[in-house]
């Protein structure tokens, strides 16, 4: 088993630049690890059959438990040691498995062996996570969106760490401690959860003008995103790439969903944290069961080692993104997530990413909030898995074969044979042995970069610019995504107890992104926004560009309607042909009906016919749908119309600018529930006649158009 860490022999060189990864290495490897009891017989960690698992042993049938019995001990022991430390932040996450194969350009820019041959498929193991909340707060808070990779590739783990937007809150590592310190619940009461809406969070940030470009983002739509296929991921660091020829250039990672973007409205992402907390992870989980697979493309931005100065903004700034219409992203390589883990605690919870974990073709840059991270992943997996030994687990282990002198700690798994556990060494013929850096299998080598420096506590005054690529960003929104920007900061600062704090962010902070931002949301709180922009010219910058159209969640809308699930809601008396129907053309685009009822009976159709709910009204309510269909039947149509949750459905649906349709007498529901037709709100006789505005008006994901009336509606 050449793949098994464990397993192959010191055997040295030939066997190790032999080996070789397919779709399959991580699978078969964590097969070894896979365990079913399905017909097995129940028994102790020590291997003893236990024949009674309901009663503890007593001293008679009344009387106290025995100390004696080994059988309840170590089932309480192993229960009460059964969690470990959550991760610090990031402790909410969902993953899958999947591969990454590259495209032919890859190889132009890095050596790194998993980029070399478009045929090759290398496995991947993807977190998804939120930042500020615990293991089990809500899915869809407004947060950032971690987007974490490990590539298991020939020549050993690369982990791409990255996030679903393209910038950070802070600029040196120095300072996460203290910015994470204010994001987080509350020391004094844990309030709030999965949330940056409180009091230290907005003090700190309105204290760091560094921060404001990236707040920014969180006060955008990108906050939440409808599903994980459907957001961009970002490395954020410049990275190296270095060729085979030696060649090193600078580089910017991006995934590119291929579903394209779309994010919830707010007061949908707020009632889905009790509708159903589980929403992103929920829908990722049974897509890949159903055979819809995540899709990403991962494309790099490269800037050649000359050009390094040649922007408004020092590419090791990490609160700066390099705008995709200066340096436009290179496709190389698509990624396709296929598989659910089998266990989470296993895989989810025990995956241990870490930006250090780099592979020959792939080196840093000097950001310095990359560099802080480069130390700080190692440390906390020592805690949060228990010692140094954490790279045994199955699921962190590197699918090539390896081999050091690294010995003991907790829990270690590997029995190591001969004597030498040091190199040099000539009593184990000198293996493990160092591999000289080449083009090819060659070990790694840091970049061979000059630095000529004093050792100095001080930021370059290239970091300075503070505002102007925030500036950039709002100018490169929609009107529609301005405004729930402008809501979003209202609310926000809302949740804000001490007025000083909402005083500093409307008049210090956001009059340096946009004056009639600052105006707009002074106005909501009822204080008043300077007309001049107060910061320095310096923390003010100056963007040479003033658009760029790739920063609006609007440039990639999807365009089909692929993965959208569409309620159809029926009661006794429906249209039967038309459920069928619409369910067909869907279908037929890759979308979903989903049949929801007032209860989960089996309605009775019009035609006399049975018609299977797939969920309740208040089961599958319209939060956890893209559009509404309602069919005729004049019974079905007067029951909905009469239930209020029937009439809350459409009007939730309305105000979530979602498209909804009628056929026949569907309309009557819309009438009873004061849903006004036009604006993506379509009816007709039949389904041939509804399904093709339907479609164009989900295409577009939302119904824009609808944005500055749907809010009074009083769902
Ligand atoms: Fe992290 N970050 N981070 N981070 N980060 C962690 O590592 C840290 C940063 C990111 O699904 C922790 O294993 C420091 C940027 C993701 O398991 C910890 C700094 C970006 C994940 C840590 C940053 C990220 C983490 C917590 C500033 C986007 C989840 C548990 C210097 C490029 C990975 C753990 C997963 C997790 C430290 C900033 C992404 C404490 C010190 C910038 C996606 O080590």
């Amino acid at each position: 088993m050449a793949n098994n860490p464990h397993t192959t022999p010191n055997s040295g060189q030939a066997n190790d630049t032999d080996f070789k990864t397919t779709e399959r290495s991580k699978s078969e490897q964590l097969e070894r690890y896979r365990s079913d009891a399905t017909g097995h017989d129940l028994r102790t960690n020590h291997g003893a059959r236990i024949a009674d698992n309901h009663n503890s042993l007593k001293a008679g049938e009344r009387g106290p438990t025995l100390l004696e019995d080994f059988v309840f001990r170590e089932k309480l022991n192993h229960f009460d040691n059964e969690r470990i430390p959550e991760r610090i932040v990031h402790a909410r996450g969902a993953a899958a498995h999947g591969h990454f194969q590259p495209y032919d350009e890859a190889a132009r820019f890095s050596k790194a062996g998993l980029f070399q041959d478009p045929k090759k498929k290398t496995p991947v193991f993807v977190r998804f996570s939120t930042v500020q909340g615990a293991r089990g707060s809500n899915d869809t808070v407004r947060d950032v969106r971690g987007f974490a990779t490990k590539f298991y590739t020939d020549e050993g783990n690369w982990d791409l760490v990255g996030n679903n937007m393209p910038v950070f809150f802070i600029q040196d590592a120095i300072k996460f401690p203290d910015f994470v310190h204010a994001v987080k619940p509350e020391p004094h009461n844990e309030i709030p959860q999965g949330q940056s809406a409180h009091d230290t969070f907005w003090d700190f940030v309105s204290l760091m003008p560094e921060s404001t470009h990236m707040v920014l983002w969180t006060m955008s739509d990108r906050a939440f995103p409808r599903h994980y296929r459907n957001m961009e991921g970002f490395g954020v660091h410049t990275f190296r790439l270095i060729d085979r020829q030696g060649k090193a250039r600078f580089a910017k990672f991006h995934w590119k969903p291929l579903a394209g973007t779309c994010s919830l409205i707010w007061d949908e992402a707020q009632k889905l944290w009790g509708r159903d907390p589980d929403f992103n992870r929920r829908m990722m989980w049974e897509d890949i069961e159903n055979g819809d697979f995540l899709e990403f493309e991962l494309g790099i931005q490269v800037v050649e080692e000359e050009d390094e100065h040649r922007f408004d903004f020092d590419l090791l700034d990490p609160t700066k993104l390099i705008p995709e219409e200066l340096v436009p992203v290179t496709p190389i390589g698509k990624m396709v997530l296929d598989r659910n883990p089998d266990n989470y605690f296993a895989e989810t919870e025990q995956v241990a990413f870490n930006p250090a974990h780099v592979v020959p073709g792939i080196d840093f840059s000097n950001d310095p909030l990359l560099q802080g991270r480069l130390f700080s992943y190692l440390d906390t997996q020592m805690l949060r898995l228990g010692g140094p030994n954490f790279n045994e687990l199955p699921i962190n282990q590197p699918v090539c074969p390896f081999h050091n002198n690294q010995r003991d700690a907790m829990h270690r798994q590997t029995i190591n044979k001969g004597q030498a556990s040091y190199e040099p060494n000539s009593i184990d013929g000198g293996w493990p042995s160092e591999t000289p850096a080449g083009p090819e299998n060659g070990g790694f080598e840091s970049h061979y970069e000059r630095i000529d420096a004093h050792k100095i506590r001080a930021r370059s005054p290239s970091f300075g610019d503070h505002y102007s690529q925030a500036t950039l960003f709002w100018n490169s929104q929609t009107e529609v995504e301005k405004e729930h920007i402008i809501a979003a900061y209202t609310f926000e600062l809302s949740k804000v107890q001490r007025p000083w704090i909402r005083e500093r962010v409307i008049r210090e902070i956001l009059p340096n992104i946009d004056l009639e931002l600052a105006r707009r949301v002074g106005e909501n709180h009822g204080i008043e926004a300077p007309t001049q922009k107060p910061a320095a010219p310096e923390e003010l910058g100056a963007s040479s560009q003033l658009e760029s159209p790739a920063l609006s969640l609007m440039a990639r809308l999807p365009g089909n309607i692929r993965y959208r699930k569409v309620a159809i809601l029926v009661a006794d008396g429906v249209a039967a042909d038309q459920v069928e129907a619409l369910k067909k053309q869907l279908e037929a685009e890759g979308a979903q009906g989903m049949v929801i009822a007032p209860s989960m009976s089996p309605v009775r159709a019009a035609n006399g016919k049975h018609v299977t709910p797939d969920a309740m009204l208040n089961g599958m309510p319209s939060v956890a749908v893209d559009a509404v269909f309602v069919p005729g039947g004049r019974d079905s149509v007067d029951a909905l119309a009469r239930s209020g949750q029937g009439r809350y459905y459409v009007q939730e649906a309305y105000k979530h600018l979602k498209a909804i349709a009628a056929a026949g007498e569907g309309k009557l529901l819309l009438d009873a529930a004061d849903v006004p037709t036009g604006e993506g709100v379509l009816t007709g006789a039949s389904v041939d006649e509804v399904f093709p505005p339907l479609r164009e008006a989900m295409g577009q994901h939302r119904v824009w158009a609808r944005d500055a009336q749907a809010n009074d509606m009083p769902a």
